[in-house]
């Protein structure tokens, strides 16, 4: 396959390269792509290097699959591009998720739905994904009502400039900020902007894209996004409501053999997941499983995962990988 990866040199560009190696996905030719600023710059891939092209350039080679992850003003612009050019798109931006004709994919979820017709298909948001990867199991067979989700986001959601802030303030030196906030020793209850309804984009993200991968519009969803000084991947604290009743025993059962989780859920040892131990993995980690007490038919629990990875990367990657395993639109 000759596969484009656009935002080559950004945070989640640098993972796609790394992921599409270590996953041994089928390259015969590799584009890495970038803005203008950045072409001409070498990258190592499988112990090669290459050359960044333009978008232009890009497009004019005719990739079979382009990865994106360049914004949601480039996927807009660029995605149809490609597209009428006979690529097929893996887009990780904003850009298309909510776009009524587009399949918003978490493939161990609703691959199935992919089609020959899908050229520009989206990846959904980090926070979403982990939480619909736990949840969607649980909703086959309980039948999810409510869910109320806190989140506690790593700053390399929000990207380098995030990075180097913490960094900074760490170290003491004053430099650019990414946040309005310092970051250090803080907790900001605002990832992404505002909404009229005083939401955050990121909370209704969590909203918005639940409901279109579980393919389920009544699904209530209210959520809290929270950047924390945390590097290794997010974390939320979940509490979904069924219509039916659960055996803890039953869950912990279903969530053990979901293939991409991981149950560390062991109290006695003090085991349970955490950013720390959950970077570099591809896994969702779920673990303080427990009943809430105080309605009937409903669970707490704690979903980790590191969302460089199966928050993007590898999440858009098994899109790719799911499209070459059964043929659709080569
Ligand atoms: C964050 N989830 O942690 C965001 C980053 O819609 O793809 C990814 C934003 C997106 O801030």
């Amino acid at each position: 396959m000759k596969v484009a990866v656009v935002g080559a040199t950004g945070m989640v560009g640098e993972i796609m390269l790394q992921v599409l190696e270590e996953r041994n996905f089928p390259v015969t030719e590799l584009i890495p792509v970038a803005s203008e600023k950045s072409v001409g710059k070498k990258i190592s891939f499988k112990g090669q290097e290459y050359t960044v092209v333009s978008l232009e350039t890009a497009v004019a080679m005719k990739p079979h699959i382009a990865l994106f992850s360049a914004g949601g003003g480039t996927s807009l612009e660029w995605a149809p591009k490609f597209a009428e050019a006979g690529t097929t798109v893996i887009d990780n931006s904003s850009a298309w998720r909510m776009d009524p004709t587009k399949k918003l994919v978490v493939p161990e979820i609703n691959a199935q739905v992919l089609t020959a017709a899908d050229k520009i298909i989206a990846n959904p948001n980090c926070s979403t994904i982990q939480m619909v990867m736990a949840l969607a199991p649980l909703h086959k067979k309980y039948q999810i009502k409510r869910i109320v989700v806190s989140t506690y986001q790593s700053i390399t959601g929000t990207g380098v400039k995030a990075v180097k802030q913490l960094e900074n303030e760490f170290a003491g030196i004053s430099g650019e900020m990414a946040y309005k906030y310092q970051i250090h020793k803080n907790a900001i209850p605002q990832c992404d902007v505002f909404e009229d309804n005083g939401y955050t984009k990121e909370e209704m993200k969590l909203v918005r894209e639940t409901q279109k991968i579980l393919s389920d519009n009544s699904i209530a969803v209210t959520a809290t996004a929270v950047r924390v000084p945390v590097v290794g991947g997010h974390s939320e604290a979940v509490n979904v409501a069924f219509e039916n009743d659960f055996e803890l025993a039953d869950v912990r059962k279903i969530l053990e053999q979901t293939p991409g989780v991981t149950l560390v859920d062991n109290i006695q040892e003090f085991e349970y997941p955490m950013p720390l131990f959950a970077q570099h993995k591809d896994d969702v980690f779920v673990g303080r499983i427990r009943r809430d007490e105080s309605q009937p038919n409903t669970l707490n629990l704690w979903i980790v995962a590191d969302n460089l990875r199966k928050g993007a990367a590898t999440n858009t990657i098994q899109i790719a990988e799911y499209l070459v395993a059964h043929k659709i639109g080569f």
